[in-house]
């Protein structure tokens, strides 16, 4: 006999945007077999089922109750006939065929560890793949292989990027680039965003927002940041992309789409010695790691807009626009929400889930 499951008591809303997601997620078991998925599909860039099981891994990270039989799972948005065959398996047999094919898949290994490296992407790796190359010493003894400098960067500190950070590290890198943001413009403001800010204990970089309240002096936060972590001897690789505001039109449609704020992508020098608890995470006899942050710097008036944007999880965010358009008829991105023609201004992001007629939810309830 099929025993009810919860899903049939309550109902689970069908956008991200609409559910609280907390990182304690009870079905993680399934989470990780639908985001190897993901993963593979991203990775092959295959949009569809990359799309469907998204949706779902966000569906059952969502639910208060670990899934212990099948009842009630087809009463959940977004799980379709592959999710539910997969969650069947992972039940039956402790695994999942397709996962273990997948991870066992030498094109989908190699392009997972290409891409794992900084300032390469889906489209690179494949290149990589494509010419025979299988490991990271084949590329870099490949003569016709053109590293950019943020590849050769990601090359050089891969050993401390690819570990991530704690949330310890990211206080203390929060702590560095608060006293650096003081000591260059003390009338701006420097906000935490990104993972840590949904309270996430582990991540791959630092985001970070930065503005004032000075008109068009945005523009001149990021340099001067950086300027100021060079000569502390901090800077280990910095990509500044001054603000296209100005040339673009805005909203812009597609999610994946960058948006047009001044933004920096570093890699900066942690030392041990700020980490609370000791510098274990930091390599013996060296004294410090590399990390990677983001810094975004836009207008005051876009605040509200860059933070929802930045805060994520990405799932989250793409929900959000999608609640936007399809049930609202109205553009989100991460300059601003427009009604038919109309700009409707936001101060905080509550002002946002207000407009869109949402719920607010906390940034610690957005990981979806
Ligand atoms: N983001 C964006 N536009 C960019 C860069 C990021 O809208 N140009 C958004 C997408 C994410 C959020 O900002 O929701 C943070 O991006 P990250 O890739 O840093 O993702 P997280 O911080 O959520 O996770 P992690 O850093 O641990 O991978
Ligand atoms: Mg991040």
């Amino acid at each position: 006999l099929m025993r009810t499951g919860p899903a049939q008591q309550s109902t689970v809303c069908p956008y991200a945007c609409q559910r609280r997601t907390t990182t304690a997620n009870k079905n993680k078991r399934f989470t990780d077999a639908l985001e190897v998925l993901v993963e593979y599909h991203e990775l092959t860039e295959i949009e569809g089922p990359r799309v469907a099981y998204s949706r779902a891994a966000s569906v059952l990270k969502s639910l208060p109750w670990t899934i212990e039989s099948m009842g009630g799972t087809e009463a959940l948005p977004c799980v379709g006939e592959k999710t539910r065959t997969l969650i069947q398996e992972i039940l039956q047999y402790g695994r999942s065929f397709e996962v273990e094919k997948i991870l066992a898949d030498e094109r989908y290994q190699t392009l997972k560890l290409f891409t794992s490296v900084f300032g390469v992407g889906p489209k690179t790796a494949d290149k990589w793949y494509r010419r025979g190359l299988r490991s990271f010493s084949q590329i870099l003894a490949d003569p016709d292989v053109q590293l950019n400098r943020m590849q050769q960067n990601g090359f050089l500190h891969y050993t401390d990027l690819s570990r991530g950070l704690s949330a310890a590290e990211a206080r203390a890198v929060e702590a560095v680039v608060g006293e650096t943001v003081r000591t260059v413009a003390p009338n701006a403001r420097v906000v935490l965003t990104g993972g840590f800010r949904r309270g996430k204990e582990f991540g791959h970089d630092v985001d970070f927002i930065v503005t004032t309240a000075e008109p068009g002096r945005e523009n001149s936060l990021l340099p001067l940041i950086m300027g100021r972590l060079e000569e502390q001897g901090l800077l280990l690789f910095q990509a500044h992309h001054p603000s296209t505001l100005a040339l673009k039109k805005i909203p812009c449609r597609r999610f994946e789409a960058m948006d047009y704020y001044s933004k920096c992508f570093l890699i900066l020098k942690l030392e041990g010695s700020r980490v609370q608890g000791g510098g274990q995470a930091v390599p013996a006899g060296r004294g410090w790691r590399a990390v990677r942050v983001d810094l975004v710097a836009p207008p005051i008036e876009r605040f509200a807009f860059t933070q929802l944007g930045w805060t994520g999880s990405k799932q989250f965010e793409r929900d959000l626009r999608r609640f936007a358009r399809v049930e609202r008829n109205m553009l989100l991105d991460n300059h601003a929400l427009f009604d038919k023609a109309k700009f409707l201004a936001a101060v905080t992001e509550k002002d946002i889930f207000a407009h869109l007629g949402l719920e607010y939810m906390e940034p610690w309830q957005r990981n979806a």
